[in-house]
């Protein structure tokens, strides 16, 4: 997998040293929600449905964030998933996700992380170069990052996608959204998909479902309905190990379906993909 093309950054700013904030901040941010997580973690409200829950560290977490971005990089924009857009005049926008995979945050079950991600170009995934970005598995520690054609590594280790060449032989890794016709939806284009791999992986953090794509774990993923800021950091990770990240019918990963793995893994699940319609490219949109 080649990167694509390095745009010009800002004078003075190195792919490496963006990499090393994104680590920074996705680490800090880390720490303030593992030390500040009560033994009851409450709902303080819900936002796309009823079951899409944010708690008051994903607000905590994100704001760190957002103040040491405009302590450390004050020129650059920054989108989170908990908080407004801020403009930028760099041409740098922080792409944030404070808590991904909150209901296992609310749970405690350990597959939660804090994303963090630096991008060029509007901060779309369909026209956005990912520059740098950090997954920060807070349970364990483990600590996945990547910068544009430097490679990605977990804890420092290069790491690179594993190397299944049938799917019925791949380890599959997917998600459900928050709506109940969505995840209707998603459970039909799942049956067509289950009969044809080893097994699927519900881990319910987009973020370290594709940096465990990135380092092996799983062999292949897909998931309908993610946010830009699901998926930012946890791309380029994929990217620099190997992974090709993207939609159906050629076009680019992003809400309508992001599919990555190994590219001939990608090209036999995207037939499969293609045929049930799972982009609902032939369905009504489901807000
Ligand atoms: C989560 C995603 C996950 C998806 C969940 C949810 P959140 O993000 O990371 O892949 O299946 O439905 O969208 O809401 O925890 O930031």
């Amino acid at each position: 997998m080649i990167s694509p093309a390095l745009p010009e950054l800002p004078d003075g700013v190195t792919v490496t040293a963006l990499r090393d904030l994104a680590v920074r901040l996705a680490t800090a941010a880390g720490a303030l929600v593992r030390e500040g997580r009560p033994d009851r973690v409450v709902v303080a409200a819900t936002k796309s449905s009823e079951v899409d829950p944010v708690t008051v560290m994903d607000r905590a977490s994100e704001e760190l964030l957002r103040e040491m971005i405009a302590a450390e990089r004050p020129d650059d924009a920054i989108m989170g998933e908990e908080g407004d857009d801020v403009p930028g005049t760099s041409g740098l926008t922080w792409v944030l996700d404070p808590i991904d995979g909150t209901v296992n945050y609310l749970y405690g079950v350990a597959s939660w992380a804090v994303s963090v991600a630096v991008v060029a170009g509007p901060p779309e995934p369909a026209t956005w170069t990912v520059l740098a970005g950090c997954v920060h598995s807070v349970a364990d520690g483990r600590t996945w990052s990547a910068g544009l054609g430097e490679g990605a590594t977990r804890d420092g280790t290069p790491v690179h996608v594993g190397s299944a060449t049938s799917l019925g032989a791949s380890l599959l890794g997917t998600g459900f959204g928050y709506d109940a016709e969505r995840r209707a939806q998603q459970g039909r284009v799942l049956a067509q998909v289950l009969p044809r791999i080893r097994d699927i992986r519900r881990l319910g953090s987009a973020a370290i479902d594709l940096c465990l794509l990135a380092d092996g774990s799983i062999d292949v993923y897909y998931e309908r309905g993610l946010n830009p800021w699901d998926m930012a950091a946890g791309a380029v990770v994929a990217t620099e190990a190997g992974a090709v990240v993207t939609g159906l019918r050629g076009g680019p990963a992003g809400n309508a379906m992001t599919v990555a793995g190994p590219a001939d893994l990608v090209a036999q699940l995207a037939e499969i993909l293609e045929a049930a319609d799972a982009d609902g490219a032939g369905l009504a949109e489901i807000p």
